[in-house]
């Protein structure tokens, strides 16, 4: 019997920093609307789905960013969206803020079954940006200032979704894509879906040098092509997109598959869904041939990977004469 799991990634257009959470909510609520009409059993929302991408915005006083992270997960916020998942039988991924009761800050995605049981979760590891207030800057980036490295490590779970059964399900978070390593500690898993979230400028605002605009779409669907390859996974990757508060955001939400090849794009800046129907025996194929992990892999020989972080110069040859 065939394993088949329709998923759909539930691409959301800009929210400002003037919308509460209510707004939000409401659009993804007809979103999930749109899904359960399509036939998706699986919805993956974007990174920090109920508010703007706030990191943008450099507050001294942390606290005073409290506003943009929820303490408990499902809250009063969000319940109509937790309503329409039980109502439609729809599994989902939601990215959001997270504060801990200790107090503790975290970009986070956290995977629901229709019921609203909380299946798993995922705290974001490769976190970009900056701490500091950044003058050179055109736009700020304060992931490392508002939030902390993941301590969740990168994990992969089995559970039934939809009428595919159990299901090996990972999570990664928008720069998170971007780092081999990451896919591959997943595939080492063997996860077979692969979801993720991202807010991403459609400028790079570092200021050291140029890079043309086109090429953000560019890196964004090579990285997950290639990592959705590489692993023998598919992968749904849902995007913020258009302009929020000023400052514009790519888009171009895919839905990936094990052999690399785009299944479903998005093709607005808005609120918008793209679906796709998921054989999953197709990773099986990927696992057993060119990526059969035991049997061609050469761990003995990546050992860079995990002792050293930053890059060193290669011994220089010169010609002896
Ligand atoms: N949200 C997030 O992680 N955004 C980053 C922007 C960094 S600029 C390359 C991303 O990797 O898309």
């Amino acid at each position: 019997m065939p394993r088949r799991l329709t998923v759909a990634a539930a691409q959301l257009g800009p929210i400002q920093k003037s919308d509460g959470r209510e707004v939000a909510v409401q659009r993804m609520v007809r979103l999930l609307e749109w899904a359960h009409t399509r036939g998706a059993e699986l919805v993956v929302f974007p990174e920090l789905a109920l508010t703007t991408f706030f990191p943008r915005w450099y507050h001294e006083d942390i606290r005073e960013a409290d506003r943009w992270f929820e303490t408990e997960m499902p809250n009063p916020a969000v319940a109509p969206l937790f309503e329409a998942a039980r109502r439609y039988g729809i599994a989902f991924h939601l990215g959001y803020a997270e504060k801990t009761p200790e107090g503790r800050r975290f970009n986070t995605a956290a995977f629901f079954a229709p019921s609203g049981e909380m299946v798993f979760k995922y705290r974001k590891i490769h976190l970009p940006g900056h701490r500091d207030y950044d003058p050179v800057r055109k736009v700020q980036h304060l992931e490392k200032r508002y939030f902390e490295v993941g301590d969740l490590g990168f994990p992969v779970v089995r559970a039934p979704v939809g009428s595919a059964g159990p299901v090996n399900l990972g999570m990664m978070i928008c720069n998170d894509r971007r780092w081999p390593e990451a896919w591959r500690v997943l595939g080492l898993q063997q996860v077979e879906l692969v979801m993720l979230g991202y807010n991403t400028p459609s400028m790079n605002s570092e200021n050291k040098g140029f890079e043309a605009h086109h090429l953000r779409v560019l890196h964004s669907h090579l990285s997950v092509q290639a990592g959705c390859y590489q692993n023998a996974t598919f992968g749904v990757a849902t995007a913020k997109a258009g302009v929020e508060d000023g400052h514009e955001l790519i888009g171009h939400s895919v839905i990936v598959n094990p052999q690399g090849e785009i299944m479903a794009q998005a093709t607005t800046w808005d609120d918008e869904l793209i679906v796709a129907d998921c054989d999953l025996d197709l990773c099986a194929f990927g696992r057993r041939t060119v990526f059969d992990f035991a049997r061609h892999r050469r761990p003995e020989a990546y050992t860079r990977i995990t002792a050293q972080t930053g890059s060193v110069p290669p011994p220089e040859w010169t010609p002896s004469r």
